[in-house]
Order: C-alpha cells, then structure tokens, then sequence
C-alpha cells in the first residue's frame, strides 16, 4: 500500500500514526449508512463491523487483530489502535477513503475510533 501522507512522521516517531493511502475503488454497499465499515478479509468481504462511534474492544465484535478492509464515510478521519481502549494509535482512514487492502496494516487493529489519531 503506498503512504501519501505522514510517512517520514511515522518513521521519525514510532508513536505517530500513519495515514493510509486511499485507494480508487468505492466503498461498497456493506454497512451503508454507518461512518466506518470494516471487513475481517480484503476486498470488503468477510465479518463486518459497521461503526458510528469508537469501539474500545474489537473482541466483542470478533474482529480484534483481524480487521483487512474498510471504509470511512465519514466527513472526519478514524484512528486505528493495535492496542484496546483507544491505546497504541498505528494508522489513520481519511475521510471519505476506501481501503481495500490495509496491507501492512491488516490485522492489528484492536479499537478504533472517530477523529484524527
Ligand atoms: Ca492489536
């Protein structure tokens, strides 16, 4: 997955998240209406979680450390966390952009939520 943004602060500083590259293809009709779709596989397919606000645990939605896809309707970016509760922010969805492929971001996000990281 190539990175446009936020790249060289992501190396300088581990802490820093990354903001993911969008890709060209739209969003899929899954989890229409919600502000973010996840997917468990690539391609928008496999278990999905349609989120409006921030989930601090993805076990409860089975998809902790397993989340390859998704999307971001929303009008602001989304954080992603390898840690729960909002801990060990790693990459960032920006707004209106479609993943379908987090690449070296897949499986690990463990909570996410609404707003930049
Ligand atoms: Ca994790």
């Amino acid at each position: 997955m190539r990175l446009l943004t936020g790249i060289a602060a992501g190396l300088a500083a581990a802490a820093t998240a990354v903001v993911l590259a969008p890709a060209a293809s739209a969003a899929p009709a899954a989890c229409d209406g919600w502000r973010v779709g996840v997917f468990a596989n690539p391609n928008f397919s496999g278990t999905p979680g349609c989120f409006n606000q921030g989930a601090p645990d993805l076990r409860a939605f089975g998809l902790d450390n397993a989340i390859s896809s998704g999307w971001n309707r929303d009008t602001v970016p989304w954080c992603l966390y390898d840690g729960y509760n909002y801990t060990q922010p790693f990459a960032q969805m920006a707004a209106g952009a479609s993943y379908p492929d987090f690449g070296w971001a897949s499986d690990r996000t463990s909570s996410l939520r609404r707003g930049a990281c």
